[in-house]
């Protein structure tokens, strides 16, 4: 049959659901393949009415993903944004939050951190306090409350998704799916629609999913998550993921250290010294070891 050109908008373990010419297609890929991402600019042949297979992979600008030691897993292709949303309530992690981080320097995709549930007043002192390491590493903050404030949260929110396309990740319970039906009106009706074809539909939010805003804006609401591994990312792509090690690299006294026990390391001086967060040292730690135990 026919063959089409479309965007990947869902993706639900090897079902796809494509947006092509005004239709939207239920696809698989050939064969075991499973190295399609929602993002994805694909071609696919159509085989029914409402389905197809898909063929082909379009180039991407940028591929955000996971990774354990045994297997990868893709979060997204094609994103100019991650939005990483905490609240005040439940209490985010800080590694969850800088594993994130990571992942989006190395993709090459600029980080902002939403901090939502500002109206929960109990937490909001201790949330501002934790969150603002990262606002010193330059990283933009923005303050919202989805519920409780929702025209400001929009106002806030908006300008920032203009000419982009953002995906929005972060724990369960953070408010992720509440701000996309902020931004989408009809998102839950679409999410129900996609639920009942590629799933139970539940509260929580099991499938990655895309929303065009306009033309050439879009958001991603994904699934919240409770482990983000990394062991994709060499030595050399973490060293230049934590961007407060830049001063530093290159003023070690030997030219390929590690950061991690050696003499004469400017990082680890810095970090001594109190220049860079030792969680943050830490957790380039943790990363360099669990990179290194990958077996594929
Ligand atoms: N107090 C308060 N509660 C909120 C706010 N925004 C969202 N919530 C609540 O937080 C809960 C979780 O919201 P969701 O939007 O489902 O969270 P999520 O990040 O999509 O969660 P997962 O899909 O499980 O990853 C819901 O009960 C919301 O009503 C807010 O601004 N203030
Ligand atoms: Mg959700
Ligand atoms: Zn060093």
């Amino acid at each position: 049959m026919t063959a089409l050109q479309g965007t990947v908008i869902a993706a639900h373990g090897r079902h796809y659901l494509v947006q092509a010419d005004g239709m939207k297609l239920q696809c698989v890929t050939r064969g075991k393949k499973s190295d399609v991402a929602v993002g994805d600019i694909v071609s696919l042949k159509r085989t029914s009415n409402d389905q197809g297979v898909i063929e082909a992979i379009g180039e991407r600008r940028t591929l955000l993903y996971r990774s354990d030691q045994y297997k990868s897993k893709l979060l997204a292709a094609n994103v100019t944004q991650l939005f990483i949303v905490v609240a005040t309530e439940p209490a985010f992690s800080d590694d969850l939050v800088s594993r994130a981080l990571i992942a989006a320097e190395a993709a090459g995709v600029a980080p902002h951190l939403i901090l939502n549930k500002i109206d929960v007043e109990a937490e909001l002192a201790r949330s501002r306090e934790r969150i603002a390491l990262y606002g010193r590493l330059g990283y933009p903050i923005h303050e919202v409350s989805v519920l409780g404030a929702p025209e400001q949260a929009r106002a806030t929110l908006e300008p920032l998704l203009r000419q982009q396309s953002t995906i929005l990740i972060g724990q369960s319970g953070m408010g992720k799916s509440s701000l996309i039906n902020l931004l989408i009106p009809d998102a839950d009706a679409a999410t129900r629609e996609i639920s009942a074809a590629l799933d139970s539909g539940k509260h929580t939010t099991t499938f990655t999913r895309l929303f065009a805003l306009d033309a050439d804006s879009s958001v991603i609401d994904s699934p919240g998550f409770q482990e983000f591994g990394l062991c994709h990312l060499s030595e050399g792509m973490l060293e230049r993921a934590f961007r407060e090690f830049a001063p530093y690299l290159g003023q070690c006294r030997f030219y390929n250290c590690h950061h991690l026990t050696e003499p004469g390391c400017a990082v680890l001086a810095a970090t001594e010294s109190g220049e860079i967060a030792p969680q943050r040292h830490a957790l380039y730690r943790q990363l360099v070891h669990e990179s290194s135990q990958t077996i594929y």
